[in-house]
């Protein structure tokens, strides 16, 4: 198979419209002379309906907006390449997985969930990941995200728990957040979503890029090679970043200071060459280990752990194009996990089975009818002929007489692809079974696994839970939701329960009932469907943590540095910083009192990039404070100052050198510089290699997480 890395981009080029020095038109081509005034009876007088050119231009406006997605209506996307290191031709026969090199367009989406279209990137919430292959057997999507485990077992649940998560219905409150009563009594009702509540309370619901996310294909998919033979896969993207968090004070901040957070960061990336780049990983059960672990491969609340099944490397994503227009690209992107090509098939989940409705169905409202697929940003690289015709908006002009099958008159075309030139066929699993209406008891352990995740954070990390959930939990008002939820907590893990319970000033109760599961399996009542905690075989698996993750990068490319700057700043000291950033790929910004140049100690300028008003430390991952940094700037500039304490609060890297470290005097954290564990890196010398070296190896830890006062040790 020939690479096919630019055929999408040439397939999109026939629909690009270019404006420069071109007339401006009406939609019919007729050549505008006047777009500031419409036609009147007298230039004081009423309007004229006969005028083509205003009516034309309104009534498009009128109609420019399209329902948002459902769920998953914030997010951001840019188009990139799949290419394979790794071929697996002896599990699949997707054509796109076949040859090492071999290249595949790709669009990739990332979404937050429970906001709307305008609302911040960096609520707590899970983040879509989905990327649309345009292979040359056809459109195959991946829509997953970047949790590996879902809060429902069962599809008919997902309209309840939406509607649970978005604001409350009669007062529109709050926007993209679960903290608040309506999530959280749906939660306390549903045992099966402790083990995702437990990532979703994790910092990994506040990424500090979309660029340092892993991805996950949640559900149990199925490999299909030439011979027919089935294997059981699990998905994972692992980003080339490292995978990566901001605090939560610092989220809710950003979403202040700048909503855009992410979208700006994907894009800005992208813009400079930075292009963010994951690994396609694969975990493949053979079809004879079905049922040979603890918990259901069908159950989509559960992993299977990394220890138990190892991730292999298959292939590469880098994304390097933005969308030159996001409305048409990745508004009206339309992802299925339906799309698969063949090789690629599904497994029995329930959650992935009811999701094989919903996503054409969902789009014949957000896109308005049953030609979406012609939108040039779905349109397939792979040749589209069938008998399917009209609807609204039909771009094709389908030839001759023929619009059925089968037909004489046509010569029999299209006509039908034998396995072996292509035609899809679907894993012909035998089935023998009674119609029912039930969860399969495999699915009843609810804590197992969310024990596992728990017990495999760091001691930063199980702190981050407790105060998440105090959080969460401290803005529900209603006492009852409460105290059920620190009872499914304690099924859990009874010192999170209680650190939890302390925040909310509740005690622990003992007396727990799981109503709803008798109501799903009403001839279960009481039985073997009750919830359960099932021994797990892997007791603490590395990977679910984010600190301790064997795959997780030190790099510090494309991190974004505050250097503070005023009239008199060492400019040796600024170009140190600034050259030392940029042969590790990062960049540092010149922040100062007022835009334009601030003067250096050199009787040189530096151009300002931002003022301490029009940028704030959450928006940095560092801040340096340089020699020459005038002490008054702090002292009588408070937003000068928060960028020190913030970034200390955040458990970010603070630089400085010279007398620049006597500044410190003027923040919250004075007291603490002396004892901090490394991530405080001051130099007498000014603008020495040394200290820009330390600086940038303590930016290769990310964050000095053991500066916060820590609930677990
Ligand atoms: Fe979904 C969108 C991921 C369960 C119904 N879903 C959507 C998107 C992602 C996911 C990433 C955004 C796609 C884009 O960028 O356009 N959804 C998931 C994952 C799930 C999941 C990983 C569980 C493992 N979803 C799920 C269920 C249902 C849906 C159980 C319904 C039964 N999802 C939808 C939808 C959306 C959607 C309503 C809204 C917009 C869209 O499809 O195109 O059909």
């Amino acid at each position: 198979m020939k690479n096919s890395q630019d055929k999408k981009q040439k397939d999109l080029s026939i629909n690009i419209s270019d404006s420069t020095n071109k007339f401006l038109t009406t939609n019919q081509g007729i050549r505008v002379n006047d777009d500031n005034n419409t036609l009147k009876a007298g230039e004081r007088g009423p309007s004229l309906l006969e005028d083509f050119i205003l009516r034309e231009k309104i009534t498009h406006f009128d109609h420019e907006r399209i329902p948002e997605r459902v769920v998953h209506a914030r997010g951001s996307g840019a188009h990139g390449f799949f290419e394979v290191t790794n071929p697996i031709p002896e599990l699949t026969k997707a054509g796109f997985l076949q040859e090492v090199g071999l290249t595949t367009p790709v669009f990739t989406r990332f979404s937050t969930v429970a906001g709307s279209r305008g609302s911040t990137d960096l609520a707590r919430d899970v983040r879509g990941f989905s990327v649309k292959f345009y292979t040359q057997e056809g459109i195959y999507d991946f829509v997953g995200n970047n949790i590996p485990v879902f809060f429902i077992q069962d599809a008919s649940k997902f309209p309840d728990l939406v509607h649970a998560v978005k604001p409350e219905q009669h007062n529109e409150i709050p926007q993209a957040s679960s903290a608040h009563d309506t999530f959280w009594d749906f939660i306390s009702l549903m045992p099966e979503s402790m083990h995702m509540i437990m990532w979703l309370m994790s910092d990994r619901a506040i990424p500090r890029s979309y660029r340092m996310m892993e991805g996950f294909g949640v559900h149990t998919f199925r490999l299909i090679n030439e011979a027919g033979e089935s294997t059981f896969v699990k998905f994972h993207w692992k980003p080339k970043l490292g995978t990566h968090a901001v605090a939560w004070d610092e989220a809710q901040k950003i979403s202040g200071k700048n909503p855009d957070f992410h979208r700006e960061d994907l894009y800005e990336a992208i813009e400079m060459g930075n292009f963010p780049e994951w690994e396609l990983g694969v975990q493949i059960i053979p079809a004879e280990d079905e049922e040979k672990y603890e918990f259901d491969l069908l159950d989509p609340t559960k992993i299977v752990p990394e220890e138990l099944v190892p991730v292999t490397i298959v292939g590469r994503m880098v994304l390097n194009k933005n969308p030159d227009n996001f409305f048409s690209e990745t508004e009206q992107i339309a992802f299925h996990p339906g799309h698969v090509v063949p090789g690629i098939d599904f497994s029995n989940d329930p959650l992935l089975q009811g999701r094989l409705f919903s996503y054409t169905d969902t789009q014949l409202t957000r896109l308005g009818g049953p030609n979406f697929h012609e939108i040039p940003i779905n349109r397939s690289i792979a040749p589209v002929h069938n008998n399917q015709r009209d609807g609204f908006m039909r771009q094709e002009i389908n030839k001759g007489r023929v619009n059925y099958h089968p037909n004489s008159l046509g010569g029999g075309c299209p006509y039908q692809a034998q396995i072996s030139e292509g035609g899809f066929t679907s894993f012909p699993e035998r089935i023998e079974a009674h119609k029912v209406r039930e969860r399969s008891k495999s699915f009843s352990d609810h804590f197992g696994q969310a024990k596992l995740f728990f017990n495999s954070q760091t001691p930063e990390e199980k702190s981050h839970i407790v105060k998440a959930l105090r959080f969460e939990l401290g803005k529900v008002d209603t006492t009852a939701i409460r105290l059920r939820m620190l009872g499914l907590l304690a099924q859990v893990d009874t010192e999170l329960a209680q650190k939890v319970a302390i925040g909310l000033g509740a005690t622990v109760p003992t007396n727990l009932e799981f109503p709803v599961n008798k109501g799903v399996s009403p001839e279960n009542e009481g039985g073997d469907q009750e919830p359960k905690t099932v021994e797990q075989s892997v007791s603490l698996s590395e990977a679910l943590s984010m600190i301790n993750n064997p795959t997780n990068s030190t790099t510090i490319e494309s991190r974004r540095v505050a250097i503070l700057c005023s009239d008199g700043v060492s400019e040796a000291a600024v170009m140190n910083i600034k050259s030392a950033l940029k042969k590790e790929g990062a960049k540092g910004f010149v922040i100062a009192p007022h835009l334009g140049s601030v003067l250096t100690d050199s009787n040189g300028a530096l151009t300002a990039d931002y003022t301490f008003l029009t940028a704030s430390s959450v928006l940095f991952d560092a801040v340096y404070v340089p020699h020459g940094l005038g002490l008054s700037v702090l002292t009588e500039n408070d937003d000068a100052l928060e960028y020190l304490n913030d970034a200390y609060k955040h458990c970010k890297i603070i630089g400085a050198d010279g007398e620049a470290s006597e500044l410190f005097t003027a923040t919250t954290f004075a007291s603490k510089v002396a004892n901090d564990d490394g991530g405080i890196i001051v130099s007498n010398e000014v603008a020495s290699e040394a200290f820009a070296q330390a600086f940038i190896t303590a930016m290769t830890k990310h964050r000095f997480w053991k500066r916060e006062p820590n609930l677990y040790i």
